[in-house]
């Protein structure tokens, strides 16, 4: 339904008309604190106390949940219904970390036992590479994992390795390969003893442009170095749910994992999408990363609203970008480790929610998903955090943090809390008098305190599973399609007329005035 009918999105447009609270005065309650701080078992504490928000609006926002069925959407996406319409799929990338072995039946067929079965496939081949049972073509273990793929075929497993790299196998180097510039193959492949390398062409279509350009040019590579053509069948593994493609390529069936239409590329990182996190932490804490995300996919499922963590950060979301007016949010992990998960976020965010059509087929009348942005903190204090403390934008900010670090620099790990905790403060209270206008801090910034006791696989997999759902709550009460992706199509249809037009030097097809200037321009340099 188009959320702007609701009572409560009526009621909440007249409430910020006369919102004028400060953080400063809200925060002087230690009662708010208790009500707005969510403890998740000994992995995570939430705490949304440092928003511009009464009981009243977090009463409305509740309201806003029940009168767009958002609790029934959720339930309707984990049964299996095909709320993702218009390409007519389920999205049931909860399925993949789901324990359980009762039938869960899309179009008749038991989607978990599905799921349990090739990650099992998964977990012994990941094995067999970490204990050198598979081996290379001359017979040496490998060492150098190669992932080639692009988007949610990179972006999730890339974001993931890095976050728990303390967690793997030092003596394997994971590498990522995405970009069809060559430059991203061409100095990776610098890196790699070709006796010792394993590729993982990740592709859920198997016919992506970038990674079918870098898998071809991989395997070319390899040939070369090794000198034999059967060399590759021992080298390459496919991730995808082509398997026609996949064996046209000539990848055997042993080396496919599999996975399904009701995966989306974005939310697939549990599934075979996953190989290169799975063998760089083996089976066990690969495990663990599941069983994390399944914690939340119930927590998300079962916990009322005020102490439901997605559906709050969602509630927030909406509050500043449709009532209060912010465009962007940021997303500020105070963990190196964590260096890509503003990456990642923003295709699983933007992606998602970056739409402009609601499910009636009408252009919506109301914001939808905002720019989401970010950076390791201590770094962004140092760059773009005097915006958010000065500008005149409005950026509600997640900072997230883990009281245990995963490396030995103790020392180190209080500077980095002490930063942490100060700017949530220094952004919430300002500093309302100073000597000259330029040095006032007017506070009043919005942020959520996300505290891990330790950023363990369980802990990623619960982090980036907060997100998957607060995304579905918000793309829920927007009333759009999250799951879809029509909006990269258009680009990538019109790349592949430029293409030939590059190449050859046959007549420019018709193009607006700069494009076939810009053409003309690159052809001319290129071909003399
Ligand atoms: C993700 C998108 C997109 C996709 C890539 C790669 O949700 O659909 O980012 O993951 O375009 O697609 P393939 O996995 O099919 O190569």
């Amino acid at each position: 339904m188009n959320p702007t009918k609701t009572r409560a999105w009526q009621a909440l447009e007249a409430h910020s008309s006369s919102f004028n609270l400060h953080l400063r005065d809200l925060l002087t309650d230690p009662a708010r604190v208790s009500a707005q701080t969510i403890r998740l078992d000994d992995l995570l504490l939430f705490d949304y106390s440092k928003h511009r928000v009464t009981e009243e609006t977090l009463g409305l926002l509740e309201q806003l949940f029940v009168e767009t069925g958002a609790a029934e959407g959720f339930q309707a996406m984990l049964r299996g219904d095909k709320i993702n319409a218009t390409e007519g799929r389920a999205v049931l990338h909860t399925a993949l970390r789901d324990p359980r072995t009762e039938p869960l039946l899309v179009d008749g067929v038991d989607v978990r036992a599905l799921a349990s079965g090739e990650r099992h496939r998964m977990y012994a081949f990941a094995d067999a590479v970490r204990a050198g049972r598979k081996r290379g073509h001359t017979g040496l273990r490998f060492n150098h994992i190669v992932n080639i793929g692009i988007g949610g075929s990179d972006l999730g497993p890339r974001m993931a390795y890095e976050a728990l790299k303390p967690f793997s196998d030092r003596d394997l180097q994971i590498h990522f390969v995405s970009n069809v510039d060559g430059a991203d193959l061409h100095e990776c492949l610098r890196q790699l003893d070709p006796e010792r390398t394993l590729f993982l062409v990740a592709s859920k279509t198997f016919t992506t442009q970038e990674t079918m350009a870098n898998a071809e040019a991989a395997r070319a590579w390899l040939i070369q170095q090794l000198g034999d053509p059967a060399c590759t069948e021992k080298h390459f593994v496919a991730l995808s749910t082509n398997a026609e493609k996949v064996a046209a390529f000539g990848i055997t069936p042993e080396h496919t994992f599999g996975f399904w239409d009701w995966v989306g590329g974005r939310y697939s990182v549990w599934s075979a999408i996953g190989m290169p996190l799975c063998i760089a932490l083996g089976s066990e804490q690969f495990q663990s990363f599941l069983d994390g995300a399944h914690r939340i996919d119930r927590h998300a499922a079962e916990a009322p609203f005020r102490q439901n963590i997605p559906q709050i950060m969602a509630a927030l979301g909406i509050w500043y970008r449709n009532f209060l007016g912010a465009s962007s949010h940021a997303v500020l992990p105070y963990d190196q480790y964590l260096h890509r998960f503003a990456a990642y976020l923003q295709q699983a965010d933007m992606e998602s929610n970056g739409k402009s059509v609601d499910r009636d087929g009408n252009r919506v009348t109301y914001a939808t998903g905002p720019v989401v942005w970010g950076e390791p903190g201590t770094n962004g204090q140092h760059a773009f955090y005097q915006l958010i403390h000065q500008g005149t934008e409005l950026i509600p900010s997640d900072f997230i943090a883990s009281v245990h670090p995963q490396h030995p620099l103790h020392a180190h790990h209080a500077k980095l809390l002490s930063n942490f905790l100060a700017q949530t403060e220094a952004l919430a209270l300002g500093r309302p008098t100073a000597p000259t206008p330029y040095k006032v801090f007017e506070g009043n910034k919005p942020t959520s305190t996300f505290l891990f006791d330790a950023l363990t696989p369980y802990a990623l997999g619960a982090l980036i599973a907060l997100y998957e759902h607060k995304i579905f709550f918000q793309g829920h009460v927007w009333n759009i399609y999250p799951y879809d992706q029509w909006g990269v199509e258009l680009g990538k249809e019109m790349a592949n007329i430029v293409l030939p037009e590059l190449e050859g030097d046959g007549p420019i097809g018709t193009h607006d005035a700069s494009t076939a200037a810009l053409i003309a321009h690159v052809r001319g340099l290129q071909q003399g």
